[in-house]
Order: structure tokens, then sequence, then C-alpha cells
């Protein structure tokens, strides 16, 4: 007699994350703090993880928004830049604070620039070309675009062009080759995108996924705040660091003062730091938080 054999064929999220570069580092560090495993010590093209239904696509960065399109992958990690300069109709599904940069018009550092009709009549060199031709069309500049493949910033110094368009991060690279920028057309980050038609069973993957990375997240732009103050000035200071609900107050041996336990943004920090102080905080201890869940 035939046995009935039930198959549980496990819904798997597919995630594209670039394969070596400056977002891969990072992205592979997002998944494993939002506690999700994989052994990729022998480099495969697919890795599923060992504790959660996801597995792992590795790509090249152009491609990503192409393969989530296509439904090839579910979701991915890519810069802005790259979703914008490929057109792509995925949806932006969470910001994540990584990679952050520009896209600038850079020019010769010794010429004066007096705005952005400068580039009328001129050659531009980009490996951007589609975003540039959208800036240049907004601003009714007629200028030459000059597609290349890479080391777009020695482009003005070898007469190949008379201004660049390309990626700033800290600026250096402009500098190192007499370069100045001079608009920024559009700010980037790493994001998640994600095909706008998912199933059920894996938008609840992506659901629980992003549940977590939100935690991670929000407690990278946290501090746990630990300080003694005196008892008469409490009130001023759970309104400078009012917390997640409200702040812990505890009496101290001595009767005039508290301990005050609360939470507070990375972003104020200094700031509040200063306030807390001039309420007459003492002992001030900042701790980091590893994960937050509101
Ligand atoms: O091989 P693959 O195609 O996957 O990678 P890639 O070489 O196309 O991209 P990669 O790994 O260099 O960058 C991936 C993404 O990181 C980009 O699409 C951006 O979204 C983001 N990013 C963030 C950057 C930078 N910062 C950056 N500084 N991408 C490139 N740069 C380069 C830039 O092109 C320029 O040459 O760094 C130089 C400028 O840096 P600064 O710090 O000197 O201003
Ligand atoms: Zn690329």
């Amino acid at each position: 007699m035939l046995k009935k054999i039930e198959i549980n064929v496990m819904t798997l999220l597919r995630i594209a994350i670039q394969k070596s570069g400056r977002l891969s580092e990072k992205s592979l560090e997002l998944i494993s703090e939002a506690g999700i495993s994989f052994n990729n010590s022998d480099r495969k093209l697919i890795t599923p993880s060992s504790n959660f239904p996801l597995e792992l696509l590795f790509l090249r960065d152009d491609d990503i928004p192409q393969y989530v399109a296509d439904g090839v992958a579910d979701i991915g990690i890519v810069g802005e830049n790259v979703i914008l300069e490929k057109k792509s109709h995925s949806n932006i599904v969470e910001k994540l604070g990584f990679a952050k940069c520009r896209l600038s018009l850079a020019i010769p550092k010794s010429i004066d620039y007096s705005g952005s009709s400068y580039f009328n009549n001129k050659r531009i060199a980009t490996t951007y070309p589609h975003i540039l031709e959208g800036f240049l069309k907004q601003n009714k500049i007629n200028a030459e675009i000059h597609e290349i493949s890479g080391s777009v910033e020695i482009a003005p110094g070898i007469g190949l062009a008379d201004g660049i368009f390309d990626i700033v991060s800290s600026g250096s690279t402009l500098i190192s080759n007499g370069l100045k920028e001079v608009e920024v057309v559009m700010k980037s980050e790493a994001v998640i995108i994600g095909d706008p038609k998912l199933s059920q069973e894996k938008q609840q993957i992506l659901d629980k996924l992003l549940f977590r990375i939100r935690a991670v997240q929000k407690a990278k732009n946290s501090k746990y705040v630990v300080l003694n103050a005196p008892k008469e000035n409490v009130d001023k200071i759970i309104q400078i660091i009012p917390g997640m609900k409200s702040p812990t107050v505890v009496p101290l041996a001595d009767d005039g003062w508290v301990s005050v336990h609360s939470v507070l943004q990375e972003n104020e920090f200094w700031q509040v730091i200063d306030r807390l102080k001039d309420c007459g905080a003492q002992g001030i201890l900042v701790i980091p938080i590893e994960k937050m869940i509101v």
C-alpha cells in the first residue's frame, strides 16, 4: 500500500543583497543583528538562513532593482541612486540609514561658478546619465552627457569633460582631483525595496523581518541614561528626558536625591546632557541599547 507523503515546502522570502562592495558588509550586519544566521563560507549564489524563512541572493547592486521588479528576488537592499538611475518601479519598503551619499555636479576648483546655467554647452562625465538627464531637463540646461563606466573624477583633468556628475560622500575624492561640488542633485541612502505584489505568506515574513530591523535601528538611535539628581529638580528632569513612557525614579539612601533612568535619542545627546547638568544631574551613565521594542 502506498503511503501518503506530505511534502512541507516552506515558503522563503528571497532578499537580494550586493555581492561585494560598499553595501555588502552593512547589509549582512543588519540581517545578523536581526538574529538571522547564515553560513555563507562557500559563497554560494543563493544561501538559505538556518533559523529564519529567508534566503540571500548575492548580486551586483545595479541588477538588484530589476531582479526585484521581475520577481526573481522578493526584496533587495540597494542605494536610492541606483533605483532612480534604473527607473525601477519597485516600492521603497524601509530606509536603512547607511551608505549615505549625494549625487552632485562638480567642476574644476579654479572656475568661478555662477549657477547651474554654467553647464550650458558643457560636457559632463557620469555613470548616472538618466538622473543627470532629468536634472538638466528640469533646469532647462543644454549640456552634453558623456557616459563613462568608472573613474569619473579624472575626466576634467584629462580633457574629457568640463564637469562631472558623481557620488560624493566625504568629498575627499573631489578635492584630491582638483574639483569642487557645485550642485547637489539628490541625496541617497541604502533602502529595502520590495515587489509590490508579494504573496500573503511572504508579506508575513517581510513584516517579521521589518519588525526586527526596526527594533535594531531604533536601539541604535537611542541610549539608556541613568543619573542622580536632587529631588527638587525631578520634574524638570522628567521634562528633558521623558523616555518611552515615563522615566523610572528610584529614591537614593540620601533623602534629598533620586536616581532617574530613561532613554534619550542619539542625535540630541549632547544638548540633553548639558540641560541635565544645568538641573544638577550627577554621575550620568550612558549605556548602549541592543534592541528596542516599543
Ligand atoms: O560591483 P557593484 O556594481 O555591485 O558595486 P559598485 O561599484 O557599483 O558600487 P559600490 O559598492 O561602490 O557602491 C554601492 C552604493 O554605495 C552606491 O550605489 C551608493 O548608493 C553607495 N555609496 C555611498 C557610495 C559612496 N558612498 C561613495 N563614496 N558609492 C560610491 N562612492 C564612491 C564614488 O563613486 C566616488 O568615487 O566613492 C567616491 C567618493 O567618495 P568620497 O568619500 O571621496 O566623497
Ligand atoms: Zn554597481
